[in-house]
Order: C-alpha cells, then structure tokens, then sequence
C-alpha cells in the first residue's frame, strides 16, 4: 500500500511520474482527496523547502520537486473540484508582481472553485495596474493576492493602493494571503482579510462577501 512517505519521498527526488502514480493509487484505495493533497503533497513540499533552507537542496531540485507536485495537483483537481454548481462569489486571484511561486495560490484558486466561487486566474508576477484593468472591466466580489516573497510585498500593498487610486476599492474586498504575510501585515497594507491556508481562504472569502460560513 502506498503511504504519505512513498508520497513525500517521490515529491524529494522530484519524480513526477511516481507522484501521480502515488496519488492514484492512493485515490483508488479511497484515500479522501483533501488528505493526499495536505498530508502527501503539501507536507512533502514543506519537506523540500526545510531541505533548501538547510542548504541540502538546491534551486534546480526545489523546481522538480515543484513540478511534481504542480502535476500531483492536476490529478487531483478533478475530483475536489465541484461540478455544475451556481457560483455563489466571484473572485480574481493573481499572485504578485516580482512572485513567481504559484502553487499555494493555485490550490486556493482550487479550492475556492471547488466551494462553488467562480475564480479567474490571472497568474503569476501579475502587476498592480493588470488587477486595477481585470477589476474595472469584471463583476469581482473579491480580489486575491497570493506573495511569498518578502520582496514582493510592497507590490502587494501597491496593488490595493492602485485599486483604490483608481476609485475602485470600494467595489471589491481584498484578501491576502502566503508565507510574507501574517495578519499584522495584511492589516498593515490595508486588506479586508487575510488567509494562512486554502481552507480558509475559502472561509474568509464566504464572510467578505457576506455568504457566511457555509
Ligand atoms: Co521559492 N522561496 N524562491 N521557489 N520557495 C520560498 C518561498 C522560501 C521561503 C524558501 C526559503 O528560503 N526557505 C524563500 C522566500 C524567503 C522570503 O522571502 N522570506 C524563497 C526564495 C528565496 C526563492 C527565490 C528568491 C530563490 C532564488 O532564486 N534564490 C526564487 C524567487 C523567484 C521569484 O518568485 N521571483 C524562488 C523560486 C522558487 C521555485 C521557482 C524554485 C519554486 C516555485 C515553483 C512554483 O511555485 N511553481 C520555489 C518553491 C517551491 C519554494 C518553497 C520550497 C515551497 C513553496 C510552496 O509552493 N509551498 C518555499 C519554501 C516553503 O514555503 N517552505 C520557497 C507549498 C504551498 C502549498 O504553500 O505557497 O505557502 P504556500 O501556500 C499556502 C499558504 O501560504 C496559503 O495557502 C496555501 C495552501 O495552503 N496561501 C494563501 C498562499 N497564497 C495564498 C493566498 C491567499 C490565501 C492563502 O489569499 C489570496
């Protein structure tokens, strides 16, 4: 039987072929979605980066290992995601300018379709005037900014200053969220809410919007 470690150990030597034949297995063996993703693919990836962090790994490793896990996701986005269902909010989500990490900000983007949000995507490295221009033409209820990069979060701040320059930011709510962020600073930079995981992402994004907690 296939195990988180099996799962993990893949996600280290950056097989990405191995990973999703872990996560299948493991879905036919009726291991709950949510959990490969949290417990295999998110865990394994927290793994890589204590490993980069400590200096065993390196940047090429750390993009295979992303990778891998990117096409673990893919796999399983089908099953969490839920199909048909009238879109209770509308949000757009973007990871920051200077960011290039999009994995975090994908399962959010996932997860919020999977509670029935519709999302538009628009990527990475996403600069504050693109947010201002999707805002303007788009019916948002919410605009999500994902930054990991400490060095990216004056785009952060710079893109609600943007919206708000541009006379928009009493039309949307701005939720922030990854690993530069932590309440104080959401606050700081002038969001409506902030997020530490996916999960509650979601939740958040039900109270911004006023559709409670669902
Ligand atoms: Co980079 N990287 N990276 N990296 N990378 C970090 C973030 C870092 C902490 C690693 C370290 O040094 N320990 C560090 C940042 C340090 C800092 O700023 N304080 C770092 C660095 C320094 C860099 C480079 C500068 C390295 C270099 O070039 N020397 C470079 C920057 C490139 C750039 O962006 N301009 C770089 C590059 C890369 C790769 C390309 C190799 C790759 C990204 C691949 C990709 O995303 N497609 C990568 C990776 C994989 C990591 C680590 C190892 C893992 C990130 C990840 O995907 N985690 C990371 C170390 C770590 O986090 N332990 C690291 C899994 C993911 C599910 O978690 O993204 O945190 P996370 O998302 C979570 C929550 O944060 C939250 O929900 C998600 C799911 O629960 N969340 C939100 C995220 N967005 C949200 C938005 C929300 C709400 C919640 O609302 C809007």
């Amino acid at each position: 039987m296939e195990t988180w470690k099996t799962l993990q150990e893949a996600i280290l030597r950056g097989d990405a072929t191995k990973v999703v034949e872990i996560a299948e297995d493991l879905l036919s063996q009726g291991a709950p979605p949510a959990e490969i993703l949290n417990l295999g693919l998110v865990q394994g990836l927290e793994k890589v980066g204590d490993s980069f962090a400590a200096g065993d790994l390196f940047l090429p490793e750390v993009m295979m290992s992303a990778r891998a896990v990117q096409q673990g996701i893919e796999r399983l986005e089908p099953v969490l995601a839920r199909a048909g269902v009238e879109p209770i909010g509308s949000v757009l989500i973007g990871t920051v300018k200077g960011d290039l990490h999009d994995i975090g900000k994908n399962i959010v983007a996932m997860m919020l379709r999977g509670a029935g949000f519709r999302v538009r995507d628009l990527g990475i490295d996403v600069a504050p005037e693109r947010f201002v221009a999707e805002v303007r033409e788009g019916a948002f209820q919410v605009v999500a900014l994902s930054t990991l990069l400490v060095t990216s979060l004056p785009w952060t701040r710079k893109t609600i200053e943007a919206l708000a320059e541009a006379g928009l930011r009493d039309r949307v709510k701005v939720l922030v969220g990854g690993a530069a962020l932590d309440p104080r600073r959401a606050q700081e930079i002038g969001a409506d809410g902030y997020a530490p995981d996916a999960a509650r992402a979601v939740t958040v994004c039900r109270e911004l919007i006023g559709a409670g907690r669902g």
